[in-house]
């Protein structure tokens, strides 16, 4: 019996993603990569999953850890940093751990930065000693602050934390950075990095107990498929038997390549599929090194 036909209530999957933000059309990209269809429901909360029975939950990025907690969403794409915040605080809270990080997923990249007034020398984390540190994550600043051995008061603000300096809030921020112009505007500079952060599979490290293992087994091999081919090309060339071990130094990134002799025995073909990114100077390297013909080929789809 095929997995659709099979399903029932507890047969099927649910994966909770952002509803609308940086993380909702890649996160579904990525999801419909691996085979993914859904029909959406009216309230656009719920979409059901139509080629196979997984579906999706449409949230916060907030609510995705707690929604893992209940047993309400099986698996969820969230950011590195709202799942180890959130975390901290159950760890905190003495409650146990269920949602684990399973598997980055390559978009969403961040970095959770200490950002200080422009105008500060930056001598290191003692000088936060008493300082009021403005922030969305205070489970994760107050470890940081422990680790540092550095009292300092943390300010837990939910938005616009950029601003809280100007507004005499805070002394310095605690908060998301990616290309930094929102740091610049608001007049502070980043000084030290305490997570780098993307988007994340989440869930539970033990298997199910039910239908949805074999099902879980499914999405996270297709995935795992999809997200190793990201960067990946196959390379075409041909080479002398003699140049073949130079050429073979500078794809330490290749699957053992298919060697086919061409004519007589010392020109052969060859084909290696490579999962590093394929610049220009990778080809001109290569055409220095004896390879012939290269060509580049997007790869679409692998299976083991
Ligand atoms: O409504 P919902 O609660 O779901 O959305 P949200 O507003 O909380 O989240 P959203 O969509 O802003 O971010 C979702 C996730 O994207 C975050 O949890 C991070 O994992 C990731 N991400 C990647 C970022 C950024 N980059 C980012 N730059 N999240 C926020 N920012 C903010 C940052 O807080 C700061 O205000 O962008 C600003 C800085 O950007 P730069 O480019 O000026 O440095
Ligand atoms: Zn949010």
């Amino acid at each position: 019996m095929s997995l659709t036909a099979a399903a029932t209530a507890r047969d099927r999957l649910r994966i909770a993603i952002q509803k609308s933000g940086r993380l909702s059309e890649p996160a579904r990209a990525l999801l419909a990569s691996c085979g993914l269809s859904w029909r959406e429901s009216r309230d656009k909360l719920f979409c059901y999953g139509e080629s196979l029975p997984v579906d999706l939950l449409l949230v916060r990025d907030d609510d995705i850890p707690g929604l893992l907690a209940d047993g309400v969403c099986d698996y969820g794409i969230v950011g590195r940093n709202v799942l180890t915040e959130q975390a901290g605080e159950r760890a905190e809270r003495g409650l146990p751990q269920v949602a684990f990080e399973l598997r980055a997923l390559g978009f969403g990249g961040c970095r959770l930065d200490i950002a200080v007034p422009e105008e500060w020398q930056w001598e290191g984390p003692a000088q936060l000693e008493g300082r009021r540190i403005a922030t969305s994550y205070p489970y994760l600043l107050q470890n940081w602050l422990r680790e540092q051995d550095v009292q300092a008061t943390v300010v837990t603000l939910s938005g616009s934390v950029e601003i809280a300096p100007r507004l005499g809030q805070a002394d310095l921020v605690c908060d998301l950075v990616s290309s930094g112009a929102t740091l610049t505007a608001n007049h502070l500079k980043p000084v030290t990095t305490l997570l780098q952060s993307e988007a994340v599979l989440a869930g539970p490290q033990v298997p199910f107990a039910d239908a949805r293992a074999e099902l879980a087994q499914l999405l996270l091999r297709r995935l795992e498929g999809v997200l190793k081919l990201k960067d990946s090309r196959l390379l075409l060339f041909q080479a002398q038997r003699s140049a073949v071990p130079d050429l073979l130094k500078l794809l330490p990134d290749a699957e053992a390549p298919t060697m086919m002799q061409v004519d007589g025995a010392d020109t052969l073909a060859l084909q290696a599929l490579c999962h590093g990114a394929m610049t220009w100077q990778r080809l001109e390297d290569l055409k220095h090194a004896g390879a012939r013909g290269l060509m580049v080929v997007p790869v679409e789809r692998t299976l083991a």
